[in-house]
């Protein structure tokens, strides 16, 4: 049996995103983001109290990328992951684990607008900072899907697959704090994967309680 421990709109909605992509049966626990996952029974299944964590058939996992390439590996049948030998294994490892790049600065701009509530606490150097950074992945996307391949769609040559799962909800979370104004490709891929219902049915429910209160959060201070 599978169980996702996920809290809403945060990293964890990539595996959410990716098992019903997968169409395999799970359970989902979705918890309040706060100083729950620092509870000792949270702490057992993910000893620094991130999400997601994965319960797999008695095993647990952690971080989202190991977490991808696992589910992708044990159920091959939807063909989101790229196997060793494959043509395109190698930007299948290198794309998916980017997700995680675009992700820190995002993770740096939801402490400085959001869990950072006191003003003197908050940098603007920092958000000014990490919101150029961010916007540096998004010019890295962009170059990619502009490369001149014949039907480029998709991060891969070889069409959708889970490192587009991985960096679109990336990219969902950044644009909390970067919009895609300047990046017209990402812009179109990031449109196009997102009109999956899958993708549809990993975002948060009606009346959810959300980490992002507002759909875009200005750069500060103004
Ligand atoms: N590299 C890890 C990062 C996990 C992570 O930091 N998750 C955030 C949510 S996006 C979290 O659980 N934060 C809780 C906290 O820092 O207290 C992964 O990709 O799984």
């Amino acid at each position: 049996m599978i169980t996702l421990h996920h809290c809403h709109q945060t990293r964890s909605m990539r595996v959410l995103w990716l098992l019903y992509e997968l169409e395999v049966e799970f359970n989902l626990r979705v918890h309040p983001f706060d100083r729950g996952l620092r509870s000792d029974e949270f702490l057992t299944r993910s000893p620094a109290g991130r999400v997601p964590a994965l319960e797999l058939d008695g095993d647990i996992l952690w971080e989202s990328g190991a977490i991808c390439e696992v589910l992708c590996e044990r159920f091959p049948e939807r063909g989101l992951g790229r196997i060793p030998g494959e043509v395109d294994r190698p930007d299948f490892l290198m794309w998916l684990h980017f997700a995680e790049t675009v992700s820190q600065h995002t993770a740096a701009l939801t402490q400085q607008h959001i869990i950072l509530y006191e003003d003197h606490m908050r940098s603007p150097i920092l958000m000014k900072l990490e919101g150029a950074r961010l916007e540096n992945c998004y010019a890295a996307i962009e170059g990619r899907l502009s490369t001149p391949v014949e039907n480029r769609d998709y991060l891969l040559t070889s069409g959708f697959s889970a490192a587009d799962i991985c960096v679109g909800q990336a990219v969902y979370m950044g644009r909390h704090f970067a919009t895609l104004d300047r990046f017209p490709a990402v812009q179109a891929w990031y449109e196009r994967i997102t009109e999956r219902p899958t993708f549809q049915r990993a975002l948060p429910p009606e009346g959810a309680e959300l980490l992002y209160k507002q759909e875009f959060y200005p750069p500060w201070p103004l």
